[in-house]
């Protein structure tokens, strides 16, 4: 989930003066292709723009990363299987304890230079659409789970597109909660991290999302996929074939996931319903095979069928297309990512004529292996697996042709697999990774 609708956390850099902070990138209404940000100066800027805010050093740095959904779109509610990959774009929290005993938490967004203050003795109010939300939703799962957290100062910086679907808000959970864990003096396993993020999300922000973003945000290796079964909560990490690349490209059509994605979800728990009277042990629909679907269409509401068809139809594709990956069948995985779009235009309908150009274009380029809608849908991104060799141009041309057929400056970019989520050490340097501006 991203932060919906939140005009404040935006991922261009409008900072106040800073000593060293790196390049400015473009603003996306002026150059619609991504920039890379290299510097080596992450670290250094975090910890100047805490003390310039605060007026001391952070005690605490950490870094989460966003993700993007490679095959199983919406299969991790169903207790299915997903493939996806951590990127190289992340939120960076920097982080102290608070002086006083005010119980007021500062927060202060290097990227967006917006501020938020939370007060620990007064959280039960989620304001629509600010990204102070995710925050809040933590601290109250915590205080569920009888985790205290002391009051404390906070300064952001993230390079995760917002409302693109590639988890800019998971991203933002997964790095405060380990800010705040390491503040609370508290060690927790990383499944139940990823469950606090979903907490939130589902009890404070509004949205039924699974866990397939914060799991993904943890979970991530460079150079590899994350294989997710979110029936028995076990991942596996799947290396990248050699020589491909992914090209991400936004359609700019902002997603927001409460409403339509819960209907979604409703829809499949409809099907699960209505199949487990025809099918006994059937408990999600991860139990059902596309035969066994078709065999009962006539028992399901035409549009609760084609729901179902979509969430089995993708898990398939995820454990073939995995297959297809062990044998080395680049060409038959990208198929998948074809096969699941189309079913996301058709059955799924969380597309967009925006997205399904994107991939259509894609479809016609030099280099091409497959392109889908990555995440939740209703806008956001579209990611196309591409011949390395060919990334650059692939990415040009993609931009050119859908300005010429639409007028619209669409902004691609490369992402790398990544690390998972992690406390950073308060004085080595990083490199700042892309800027994730669209
Ligand atoms: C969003 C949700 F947050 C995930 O849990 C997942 O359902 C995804 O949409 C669709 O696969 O990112």
């Amino acid at each position: 989930m991203i932060a919906v609708g939140s005009p404040t956390l935006e991922n261009s850099v409008t900072r106040p003066t800073r000593p060293t902070r790196p390049t400015r990138p473009t603003r996306p209404h002026q150059r619609p292709r991504m920039q890379s940000i290299h510097s080596d100066s992450m670290i250094t800027a975090l910890r100047q723009g805490f003390q310039e805010n605060f007026g001391s050093l952070p005690e605490v740095l950490s870094r989460a990363p966003g993700r993007l959904e490679i095959l199983g779109n919406h299969t991790d509610y169903n207790e299915g299987t997903v493939l996806s990959v951590a990127v190289d774009r992340a939120m960076h929290i920097a982080a102290s304890p608070a002086p006083g005993s005010s119980g007021l938490c500062r927060v202060v967004d290097l990227v967006s230079d917006s501020r938020r203050t939370i007060d620990l003795h007064s959280l039960e109010q989620p304001r629509k659409g600010d990204w102070g939300n995710y925050i809040k939703g933590l601290i109250v799962e915590l205080h569920r789970r009888e985790i205290r957290v002391p009051a404390f100062d906070a300064v952001l910086y993230g390079t995760v597109p917002l409302s693109a679907g590639m988890s800019s808000s998971a991203a933002l959970e997964m790095a405060m909660l380990l800010v705040l864990l390491k503040l609370a003096g508290v060690e927790l396993p990383w499944l139940e991290c990823a469950k606090i993020g979903q907490a939130c999300e589902n009890h404070y922000v509004g949205a039924n999302t699974g866990l397939l973003d914060q799991v993904s945000s943890l979970k991530g290796k460079k150079g590899h996929l994350i294989y997710s079964d979110f029936r028995h909560y076990t991942v596996d990490n799947v290396p990248i074939p050699q020589g491909t690349a992914f090209v991400v490209a936004n359609s700019m059509v902002k997603h927001n996931l409460t409403n339509e994605y819960n209907e979604r979800r409703e829809a499949c728990e409809e099907a699960v319903h209505i199949l487990a009277g025809a099918y006994p042990g059937v408990k999600a629909l991860r139990d059902v095979t596309v035969q066994q679907l078709h065999a009962a269409e006539k028992l399901l509401p035409p549009l609760v069928f084609r729901r179902a068809l979509h969430v089995v139809g993708e898990i398939d594709r995820v454990e073939t297309g995995r297959e297809a990956l062990r044998k080395g069948d680049i060409a038959g995985f990208g198929k998948r990512m074809q096969q699941s779009h189309q079913s996301s235009m058709e059955n799924f309908e969380n597309s967009c004529p925006e997205i399904d150009r994107l991939v259509e274009i894609g479809q016609t380029l030099p280099g091409y292996l497959g392109a889908r809608i990555s995440g939740g849908g209703f806008g956001g991104i579209s990611v196309h697996l591409v011949q390395s060799q060919d990334a650059q141009n692939y990415q040009k041309s993609l931009e050119k042709a859908d300005q010429e057929r639409c007028g619209i400056q669409t902004a691609t970019m490369l992402c790398q697999a990544d690390d998972g989520a992690r406390l950073l050490n308060c004085n080595a340097s990083v490199k700042l990774d892309g800027s994730g501006i669209f």
